[in-house]
């Protein structure tokens, strides 16, 4: 939006713990735009861009996309959206994704959501799938778990000192875990 400083969510939490899902609650409650990052760069591998082969190989290996390519698409979506305010789904996943966003958009999130799962009810979940994915299988799903305990763990801490945080159980049914994340919002 020209003019205006957006107010932007992170949501972050491993594979299958939720968070596309409990995104388009918030939207349908709040009003949010949701921009998830792994949707993004599902949407250069069809668009055939350069860069599209190259990201298909990374998320078949569960591995990160280099920083400077996602937030440039954040970067985009977000620039040209007429909306005020923001859910971006699935980053920052690194220190070094949270940096470099950081530097290109020169902002910090404002609030940043975090859905505590289980291992393997996010395994459980994402092998339920079957939507055709070409990361959900049980080889990859487990890279995916590794890289979000090595990894984007270090971004969700460093949240939580900054006092940014709200951790959520993400257990239970969809219905039960929206309720703990309405009150965030409707305050
Ligand atoms: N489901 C949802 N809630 C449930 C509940 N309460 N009870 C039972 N089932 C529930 O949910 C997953 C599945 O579980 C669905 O079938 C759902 O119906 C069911 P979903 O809401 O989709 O969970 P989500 O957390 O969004 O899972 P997702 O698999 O999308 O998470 P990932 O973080 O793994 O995937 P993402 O698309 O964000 O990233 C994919 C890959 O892209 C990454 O591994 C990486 O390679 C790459 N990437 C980057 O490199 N950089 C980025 O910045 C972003 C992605
Ligand atoms: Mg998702």
């Amino acid at each position: 939006p020209r003019g205006i400083t957006p107010f932007i969510t992170f949501v972050l939490g491993g594979p299958g713990s939720g968070k596309g899902t409990q995104c388009a609650r918030i939207v349908e409650n709040f009003g949010f735009t949701h921009l998830s990052a792994g949707d993004l760069l599902r949407q250069e591998i069809s668009s055939n861009s350069e860069n599209g082969a190259m990201i298909l190989n990374t998320i078949k290996d569960g591995k990160i996309v280099p920083s400077e390519v996602t937030v440039k698409l954040i970067q985009k979506a977000i620039e040209s959206s007429e909306s005020h305010k923001f859910l971006i789904d699935g980053f920052p996943r690194t220190e070094e994704n949270r940096l470099t966003y950081e530097r290109i958009i020169g902002a910090e999130p404002n609030i940043v959501l975090f859905f505590d799962c289980p291992p393997e009810e996010m395994v459980k979940r994402v092998l339920n799938r079957r939507q055709g994915r070409v990361d959900d299988n049980a080889n990859t799903v487990k890279e995916r778990l590794k890289i979000f305990r090595a990894l984007s763990l270090p971004v969700v801490n460093y949240y939580a000192k900054k006092g940014k945080l709200y951790k959520i159980d993400g257990t239970g049914t969809e219905d039960e875990i929206f309720e703990r994340v309405r009150p965030i919002f409707a305050a």
